[in-house]
């Protein structure tokens, strides 16, 4: 990407700068202008919406409900509706309009103005930022507010450049669209955004493959168009919810069942499946039973049930094997389990096509298709690349941003993350990650964590700044410590058993690791509480 350059000002002194204008940068310029500070939001995209301004494929819609995917706070939910319950990319655009209008934000972001590094001037405990555009600014504090999304996956398929057709990533979107009206398009990656971009192709395309390399287990999403008397009932229902959100493992009103499936007769069991599965979202996934995700015995009834209501809608046993087989292709939910609508049912459409890339890889491509293993070579006029992202990390260590002693943050984390409370790391003072590395972030629903670990990381800024401290920096020790506990919180669950961006393992030579914090938003809250409560244990301040 070019970026034309900006000379408009001088360097910019800031009390904190923000990168990146999605919930949780929103929330940081909104709170630290309240207490008055001077911030500033410094955005690459042209737009509000983090995720929401870049993800702007065809189908792109969350997987939460929509009423719990706002935020709670200055009551801004009071007088907005969204009109389907799982609301798509445009909608929820037309939410961050909503913000501007409340809150007034976009006049202290400077948007189009890429961040590319950054380093740490010791003399002036401050960081001096650079973007693509040639702006600098000075900033005591940098929060990074990047979202665990923010570096796109292009895995190195051979002969990628020679395709002459289109070809995009779902996050490189082309923000004037794509329309698929009579294309033959090919779709690589059956994640959550691929499943939501094959729903949309199926009906509009004029033939649609998908390259699978590991099935996906996508649940029922239960979508609809919200009527009057749903928003009346919503409206009421939400401040309670809303408190509750803060005390469940993910952000949402929902949590784990707290009984073992391992526990109840098949009867029970079923029963109890049935219900959440009725009730569609991710209720089959986290207010499951709470064994699920750690003993393999009851992670197999669960699969079990996912696959028989799966296989049920796939009329071509052959099919059905591939996307829902017999035996379990990976414990059921250490994968993200996508919401999907009816992507089980377009494999049934005879101008809908599966591939399976674990039996017959992707040879090349060529300038007209895809050339499989088996010498077949299909033609497309547009490729869909649906291979997600260097999660978590990546939108960080893209940077160049240098520590203290001149490391790259890239560097110092090339075996892996260490990160005090999955807010700061050694070497890189007065830098606190909002949604970052091995805090709830990818286990959490975002505007929930925007709010509450953002809230922690605005008081945090408030007593440094209102006490006169210029610095503040994790230790090694704190890091490593809360990486030890991370990774002991994990370690007795089945993640580790999958090769999923939530372990880094979708990523070739990435460390493996757990990148989010696994013991759930009560947990983390609790520990920042303790560290806090401490004189914020596990820094130094100066
Ligand atoms: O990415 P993914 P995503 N050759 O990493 C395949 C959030 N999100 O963009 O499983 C062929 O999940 C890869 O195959 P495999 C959400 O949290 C939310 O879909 O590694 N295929 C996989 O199928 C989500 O979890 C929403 O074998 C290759 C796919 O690409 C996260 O973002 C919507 C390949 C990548 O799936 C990421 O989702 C969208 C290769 N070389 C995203 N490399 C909503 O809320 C990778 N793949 C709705």
């Amino acid at each position: 990407m070019t970026a034309t350059a900006d000379t408009t000002a001088a360097v910019e002194e800031l009390d904190v700068l923000v990168i990146g204008a999605g919930f949780a940068g929103i929330y940081q310029l909104d709170r630290l202008r309240d207490l008055g500070y001077s911030v500033k939001i410094y955005e690459a995209g042209s737009g509000l919406g983090g995720i929401w301004y870049w993800n702007c494929y065809p189908g792109a819609r969350v997987d939460t409900e929509g009423p719990l995917y706002q935020f709670s706070y200055k009551d801004l939910w009071r007088d907005w509706e969204f009109r389907e319950l799982y609301p798509g990319w445009s909608e929820i655009r037309e939410y961050f309009d909503h913000l501007e209008e409340k809150l007034d934000v976009k006049k202290d972001i400077r948007f189009d103005t890429r961040v590319t590094g950054a380093e740490f001037d010791t003399e002036r405990d401050q960081w001096v930022v650079h973007t693509a555009n040639g702006r600098t600014a000075r900033c005591t504090f940098l929060v990074p507010c990047l979202g665990f999304a923010a570096k796109p996956y292009v895995p190195p398929i051979a002969g990628l450049e020679s395709f002459r057709g289109e070809c995009h990533h779902t996050a490189w979107w082309p923000q004037e669209g794509v329309d698929l009206t009579g294309k033959r398009v090919a779709v690589i990656g059956t994640g959550a955004s691929g499943v939501q971009v094959v729903q949309e192709s199926a009906r509009d395309a004029a033939e649609t493959t998908v390259f699978q390399r590991t099935p996906v287990l996508a649940i029922r999403m239960g979508q609809r168009t919200l009527t009057p008397q749903d928003q009346d009932e919503i409206k009421a229902g939400l401040p309670e919810r809303f408190a509750y959100r803060g005390d469940t493992f993910a952000g949402f009103d929902m949590d784990f069942i707290p009984r073992n499936a391992v526990d109840l007769t098949p009867e029970e069991r079923t029963a109890e499946y049935e219900r959440i599965w009725a009730a569609g979202g991710f209720r089959f996934w986290l207010a499951i039973f709470q064994d699920t995700l750690f003993d393999p015995a009851a992670n197999d009834h669960a699969y079990a049930f996912w696959r028989d209501k799966t296989r049920a809608r796939i009329d071509d046993p052959k099919v059905a094997d591939t996307l829902a087989p017999m035996e379990a292709p990976y414990p059921f939910g250490v994968k993200r389990p996508s919401l999907e609508q009816n992507y089980y049912d377009v494999f049934n459409q005879d101008d809908v096509h599966l591939v399976d890339i674990s039996e017959n890889p992707i040879d090349t491509l060529t300038p007209t298709g895809i050339r499989t293993a088996d010498g077949a070579e299909r033609e497309f006029d547009l490729i869909v690349l649906a291979t997600g992202f260097d999660s978590v990390t990546g939108g960080l260590t893209q940077l160049d941003i240098r520590g203290t002693d001149g490391t790259l943050l890239r560097d110092q984390w090339a075996g892996g993350v260490d990160a005090h409370l999955g807010i700061a790391t050694a070497n890189f003072p007065n830098m606190l990650f909002v949604y970052g590395p091995q805090s709830p972030s990818g286990f959490c629903n975002g505007p929930t964590c925007a709010e509450i670990q953002g809230e922690l990381i605005v008081e945090t800024l408030d007593h440094l700044l209102r006490n006169g401290h210029t610095r503040i920096e994790s230790t090694p020790e704190a890091d490593r410590t809360w990486s030890e506990h991370v990774a002991g919180l994990v370690e007795p669950t089945l993640f580790p058993l999958a090769k999923s961006w939530y372990m880094g393992a979708n990523i070739p030579g990435k460390a493996i690791q757990s990148l989010n914090y696994p013991g759930g938003l009560p947990s983390y809250r609790q520990q920042f509480a303790d560290a806090k409560a401490e004189g914020y244990a596990g820094f130094t301040i100066a």
